[in-house]
């Protein structure tokens, strides 16, 4: 396609690469100075002191400086998202790795190598702005691309499928999911009496609600998540060719998930855990990653898939359509300021660039509308996108004018067209092939309010998922089900919601009824009620093995991993020491633990920094916990509640605790079976500190941090949580 003079210009202008939105922002940010002053740039001579009628009198109305200054404080505040409120954001780049020339004429995804600027918020869905991380919920996953062809973003969730499959349920199933108007409880949870009388009356929720009971919705770290696009999107390329797309994250470091128990205890001990845990990474320079996968679906070939693309509730098996993996995703600065960034980005999966489409999924059609216009409230006007972090890296001309807080000073006398005062029709570009072309879909006609009945399977991919689940990914599940329906208190709605499950496997639902107090499930009883739809399709496989986070390919190694090495006076630090090296070699991190800060004395009368206490870096955490040798040291932790407690919660948590020398002692404490003498547990490592074996110790215990969590350990249901 020939380059217009306009397309040439965007090119050349803004220069290429990942820093062009960088410097784009960096024209906008200031430091600390020295002098303040007011808004009008006025020095303000003394910034404790109001003026006043006699040092104790009354102060003026005069003072505008004490007015300015309170004014525009009472007025911080902006609204919060109406979802997705609580958030956390950085910066970095796209990568290209493999060109889509055959798929898409979108200029970022030509050529291999090409680096996009992207800014990306995390964010949970039904919690306020200051709820906690660790709560049970998808995660939102936004990306906004800076192309040189205009601002693209694709606006996913952690979990491939949603709830709901047209857009008119949304302000139904969100009034559901928030806090219960009468009395604003509870706080970012689903755990509570409406969501699962909603849920359990629109039996399309069934396959999300497995995702949402499943350890995907307590993510270890948003590094650690997978993202999903959710809809069906088209890729067109310069043909005039589409083709279905469905868009994946895949993260570097395996996808991971907290115990349910941690995920609550960290909402009390650090709420701003994941929001640190990304900040941190990128401090420290392990800068999170994700591969971009895609499944493409040409067109012709998607009526044969059994299910409808179109439908949000279905996710495409990768064993069915392959994901090829297509670039990558580094995210490499933190923001400078949280507010201007962070809160004031507005994303849109309606801001698309040329070679990027819409399908007609309902519940897509409906966003397509609802996210500027939720913006406008929120951020305050139709000039959302004059906000540095809003801004595109490419020019951007139309005439459209004025409104709130317009930035932009517009030249001139004309802003109409076409016209011949100024350029007159040159800018006409209608009929032409530049810029965005809608892709010319033949719709059918009548027009109909009617969900269509390729719509109608709402259990077959539950049970898919279902099937697909490790032993431990499925007593998570159950227990998840039995929390939260255990605190609804209307038995009709407990009742309901089983009879549902039963439709996806019986046993799950005979498991999850069982200390509900309720009936045993009943699926005729589901299948007579109103909205269910008797209708099961037959996929071409039983499991598909990328559902479960366990298994092949899902390692991550221990990158950016954190052990916890607890510590009393007299500790033995030979083991430890070699131990600490391979961690860091390693990309983990080991911090040490005590009763204290400052030092402990080591059994050779060397000072030990002490990084935390027991107190304010508790077990939850840490991915590991080791406990050195030395008698002494051992004996004042066993006699210590706060470091017994430390390992047993660990061991609880099923995360790898390695023991060296007399440190066995605190294991012995804990009541956890025969751990010497017995057969070995899982991820539970015994080590002594004399030299031999020690590197040997240190690579088995890396190992086992790799595999994340040791989820069958006996007896576990028997320590106190
Ligand atoms: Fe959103 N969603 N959404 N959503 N969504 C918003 O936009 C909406 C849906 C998602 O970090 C809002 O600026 C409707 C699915 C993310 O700033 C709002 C429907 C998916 C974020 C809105 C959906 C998402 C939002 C709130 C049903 C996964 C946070 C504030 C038709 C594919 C973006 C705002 C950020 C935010 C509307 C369903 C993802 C109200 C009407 C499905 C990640 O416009």
């Amino acid at each position: 396609m020939p380059q217009s003079k306009q397309d040439g210009q965007r090119k050349s202008k803004i220069g290429d690469g990942a820093a062009a939105k960088q410097r784009q922002l960096e024209s906008f940010s200031q430091g600390p100075e020295n002098l303040l002053t007011t808004n009008q740039g006025v020095v303000i001579p003394d910034n404790h002191n109001s003026l006043k009628a006699g040092v104790r009198g009354p102060s003026l109305l005069e003072d505008f400086i004490l007015r300015e200054k309170i004014t525009h404080f009472d007025h911080e505040r902006i609204p919060e998202r109406v979802v997705y409120a609580r958030g956390a954001g950085a910066h970095g780049y796209f990568e290209l790795t493999r060109s889509l020339v055959e798929y898409t004429r979108a200029d970022f995804l030509q050529e291999p190598g090409a680096r996009t600027p992207v800014f990306v918020r995390f964010s949970t869905v039904a919690g306020a702005r200051g709820s906690a991380d660790t709560v049970r919920d998808v995660r939102g996953f936004a990306v906004k691309f800076y192309t040189r062809e205009g601002n693209y973003d694709l606006v996913g969730n952690n979990m491939p499928v949603f709830f709901i499959q047209d857009a008119i349920k949304y302000p139904d199933l969100i009034h559901a999911i928030k806090p219960e108007p009468h009395h604003g409880m509870p706080q970012a949870a689903t755990a509570h009496d409406t969501f699962w009388d909603f849920a359990s009356l629109m039996p399309e929720t069934t396959h999300m609600l497995m995702w949402i009971m499943s350890d995907r919705a307590i993510p270890r770290s948003y590094r650690m998540m997978e993202g999903f696009g959710v809809h069906t999107f088209r890729f067109i390329n310069a043909k005039g060719v589409a083709h279905f797309v469905k868009f994946h994250w895949k993260p570097k470091l395996g996808k991971h998930a907290l115990v349910w128990d941690e995920a609550q205890k960290i909402a009390g001990k650090d709420p701003d855990f994941h929001r640190r845990d990304l900040w941190e990474a990128i401090v420290h320079g392990s800068f999170p990653e994700w591969e971009l996968g895609l499944q493409l679906i040409e067109e012709s070939k998607a009526g044969s898939l059994g299910f409808d693309l179109l439908d949000a509730t279905k996710l495409i098996p990768e064993e069915i359509v392959p994901v090829l993996t297509v670039g990558k995703l580094v995210l490499n600065r933190n923001p400078d300021n949280f507010h201007a960034e962070t809160e004031q980005v507005a994303f849109h999966p309606g801001h698309v660039v040329p070679g990027i489409d819409f399908s007609s999924d309902p519940l897509l059609q409906g966003r397509l509308f609802s996210y500027t216009d939720s913006q406008l409230s929120r951020l305050g006007g139709a000039n959302v996108h004059e906000l540095p972090i809003n801004r595109s890296v490419c020019p951007l001309h139309n005439f459209q004018r004025d409104g709130m807080h317009r930035m932009l000073v517009n030249k001139g006398q004309v802003a109409y067209e076409p016209n011949s005062l100024a350029s007159g029709s040159e800018s006409r570009a209608d009929g032409g092939q530049q810029g965005f072309q809608s892709y010319s879909e033949a719709v059918e006609p009548p027009k109909i309010r009617r969900r269509s009945p390729s719509f109608d399977d709402h259990f077959s991919q539950a049970s898919l998922f279902w099937n697909s689940q490790s032993p431990a990914e499925k007593e998570h599940i159950i227990a998840a089900f039995q929390f939260e329906l255990s605190k609804v208190e209307v038995l009709a709605v407990r009742q309901r919601l089983v009879d549902n499950l039963a439709h996806v496997d019986a046993k799950l639902a005979r498991k999850v009824a069982e200390p509900l107090g309720i009936a045993v499930p009943d699926p005729k009883a589901a299948a007579g009620r109103s909205g269910f739809r008797d209708v099961r399709t037959k996929l071409p496989l039983e499991v598909s093995a990328a559902l479960s986070m366990e298994g092949a390919g899902n390692g991550g190694g221990v990158a950016t991993r954190k052990v916890a090495v607890l510590v009393a006076a007299g500790v033995e630090v030979g083991a430890l020491r070699v131990i600490q090296q391979a961690l860091q070699e390693a990309g983990a991190t080991s911090r040490i633990v005590a009763a204290h800060l400052g030092f402990v004395a080591t059994s050779s009368g060397q000072q030990l920094a002490v990084d935390h206490t027991f107190a304010n870096m508790p077990s939850v955490m840490f991915d590991a916990v080791l406990v050195p040798g030395g008698a002494a040291s051992a004996e004042s932790l066993v006699r210590d509640g706060d470091a017994v407690h430390y390992a047993l919660e660990a061991y609880k948590h099923c995360k790898t605790v390695c023991v060296i020398g007399e440190g066995v002692q605190l294991l012995r404490t804990l009541g956890v079976a025969a751990v010497e003498a017995g057969p070995a547990v899982a991820g539970v490592l015994i080590g002594k500190n004399d030299p031999p074996g020690r590197a040997q110790l240190a690579q088995e215990f890396i190992a086992a941090i790799a595999k994340h969590r040791h989820w069958m350990r006996p007896n576990i249901e028997a320590i106190p949580a």
